[in-house]
């Protein structure tokens, strides 16, 4: 009665109300529902055991062997640099970074290396149970990242969860390690440049629910596409770290474009703009040892805010790339745990560890602790095979193709779903020639999200550069294509080729401003009206950013959270695969309520198709009649 009187209020009708309080206790929306939670959530298993999660072949489920989660005895969660923050400011944390003589560790486990490795797919569950652990046991980190780049969009499209509740239920488990995002500077965490209040938004929220470290970069490296962002960080008192792309290879004299002095100017800029930290975001792991060694003396001498160095592992030359950077004097370097390390995934902690061994400054972290939340991560993996790249050793194509480490997965499962499985050596050498059709431009998100449409497109349609040339009057390309010769996601560094700007163009004229300034604000007020109507709750910020940022897959996770209420509490085999006969699971859709599944059987299927799935739900029977779609 009394939420009922809550939400009855004028102010909630009108919705004139602070969307913190909804922000951050979603849970007290949640309104007894029409049909029950139980029955519910046996649909969406009944469904998976017959059908395979969504999109998905269905296939049986396998034995995985028991996940152990490190046990933490009695240890206290000591104060970390979090708390730093809270104390000093941002600019006092840059300062006390820059004088660490050790250097510090960032762990990606939790965002760029699943991304990088499992297409994204880690879900919440896996993480908040190592979230306790890893808080315990490496207080000494930097920070953690955990959020940004393609988890937002792939929490809601593919698992079914809330990325906010993500990062509040971690952030609740974590009080002591800055947390640290991704954000594609006005792409924001989509793949086009979005109204600036939407951004501003999307910051600020962000920064309230527990993100201490903004990474922002923009996909052509250019500054002035990546102001709005580091503004609105600077103004929630977090830590603005933005970062330089690096691309092409500055040891190669014959490829002058991204030269040693483009970098330096570009962190000088970087630095004018507001970073409060500068990142060397080097996306492919193209940054060989050498060049690693003279790009962070160069850039030490340039800026006087500390560097922070991100590179992937996928030739194999991480490691004694990073020793380099960390001979040169960089401050911190980005690392992942063992067991989801290594290829196209971040260098791993403890490989470094042992490299910097006799060095004065190998990072301060008891190396044990890595061990046992390896073995952690060692077990989680197994449960995502289905979306592993196949890459299996150091691969030094990269140094050809270039294609960012968060790319190679997810572009290898496009290419499948296209029937270019078999061609996939030909996309990777397409990837290239589209690069340096392009003009050679910074290949990261969304920009290499275009440079991967273009491969795909040509060699789908069996287009060379050629036939491009004497064809493209004709040739209808594709929208991210179009988009980026329009300029819709910046400027790319000494501008378009024109003549393949043309061909793509037709008879549209480019941009040569920020989109944003072209864009209008998004009403936010008439957003939440709408949206009120539609879903029948007070609308959270979360909500109407979501809703700005990606509506049609913020509307079907509305949709899927209507037939089979939150999947994110099913432990992740069973999120995937359904339930083996005879099985028994247990479920706490909430603290303390434990919901105890048994599958009992499943009948054969009936003349329309559908078969019923018997269940025991705490000892009751309960049958559930699903369509059988094989
Ligand atoms: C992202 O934008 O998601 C990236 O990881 C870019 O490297
Ligand atoms: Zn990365």
């Amino acid at each position: 009665p009394f939420l009922e009187n809550v939400m009855l209020h004028n102010q909630f009708l009108s919705g004139e109300y602070d969307t913190t309080f909804v922000d951050k206790t979603p849970e007290l929306f949640i309104f007894p529902v029409r049909r029950d939670r139980g029955t519910k959530m046996l649909t969406y298993i009944a469904n998976t055991t017959l059908n395979g999660v969504d999109g998905a072949e269905k296939q049986e489920k396998p034995d995985f062997d028991k996940i152990i989660i490190p046990d933490t005895g009695d240890i206290q969660t000591q104060v970390g640099t979090k708390q730093i923050l809270d104390e000093r400011g941002p600019e006092g944390l840059a300062q006390w970074l820059k004088e660490q003589n050790k250097v510090m560790l960032t762990d990606t486990t939790f965002r760029d290396a699943h991304q990088s490795l499992l297409a994204t797919r880690v879900r919440t569950n896996d993480l908040l149970n190592i979230a306790e652990p890893t808080a315990k046991l490496l207080p000494n980190l930097f920070s953690v990242e955990m959020w940004g780049g393609a988890t937002y969009d792939v929490a809601y499209r593919f698992l079914k969860e809330d990325p906010w509740q993500r990062l509040l239920q971690l952030r609740k488990r974590m009080p002591n390690v800055l947390f640290q995002m991704l954000l594609r500077a006005s792409n924001a965490v989509g793949y086009k440049n979005y109204p600036d209040n939407v951004v501003q938004l999307f910051v600020e929220k962000s920064a309230e629910a527990g993100i201490d470290v903004f990474r922002i970069f923009d996909s052509l490296n250019w500054v002035e596409g990546m102001q709005v962002a580091i503004d609105n960080v600077r103004k929630t008192d977090k830590i603005a770290e933005a970062a330089i792309c690096y691309t092409g290879d500055i040891l190669d004299t014959g490829r002058q474009k991204y030269d040693l002095d483009y970098y330096k100017s570009m962190a000088k800029e970087l630095e004018t703009a507001g970073a409060h930290i500068l990142g060397i975001k080097d996306m492919a792991g193209l940054l060989k040892p050498e060049a690693a060694y003279q790009l962070v003396s160069t850039l030490k001498e340039t800026v006087d805010i500390p560097i922070h160095l991100h590179t992937h592992d996928t030739s194999g030359n991480g490691v004694y790339a990073y020793s380099k950077a960390i001979e040169a004097g960089v401050d911190a370097v980005d690392v992942a745990v063992g067991s989801m390390a290594g290829t196209t995934s971040q260098p791993s902690a403890q490989s470094l560890y042992y490299a910097l061994d006799g060095t004065k400054q190998q990072p301060e972290l008891d190396v044990d602790s890595f061990e046992k939340i390896g073995q952690y991560w060692e077990g989680v993996r197994e449960y995502y095979k289905d979306f592993e790249s196949g890459l299996k050793a150091p691969h030094t194509e990269i140094y050809h193709h270039e294609m960012p480490g968060g790319q190679y997965s997810n572009l290898q499962q496009q290419a499948k779903a296209v029937g270019l499985g078999d061609r996939w050596n030909e996309v990777k050498s397409m990837f290239r020639r589209v690069n340096d059709m392009f003009g050679d431009i910074v290949k990261v998100t969304p920009s290499s999200k275009v440079v991967g449409d273009m491969a795909l497109f040509m060699v789908q349609n069996d287009l060379t550069e050629e036939t491009i040339y004497e064809k493209g009057e004709s040739i209808d390309f594709p929208d991210s294509v179009i988009e980026f010769a329009q300029g819709y996601i910046g400027q790319p560094y000494q501008g378009f080729p024109e003549k393949l700007q043309k061909l793509i163009l037709k008879d549209k004229e480019p941009i040569t401003v920020r989109p944003g300034e072209l864009m209008e604000d998004v009403d936010f007020n008439e957003m939440r009206d709408t949206l009120y109507n539609e879903l029948n709750r007070p609308v959270s910020s979360h909500d109407l950013i979501s809703n700005a940022l990606y509506p049609k897959v913020f509307k079907d996770y509305e949709d899927f959270l209507n037939t089979y209420g939150d999947m994110s509490v099913l432990d992740t085999p069973t999120f995937f695969y359904g339930m083996k006969l005879g099985e028994v699971i247990e479920v706490e859709i909430e603290k303390g309520k434990t919901l105890i599944v048994k599958l009992v059987s499943i009948s054969e299927p009936k003349e329309d198709g559908t078969r019923v799935v018997y269940f025991e739900l705490n000892g009751q029977s309960r049958e559930i009649t699903v369509r059988d779609n094989n």
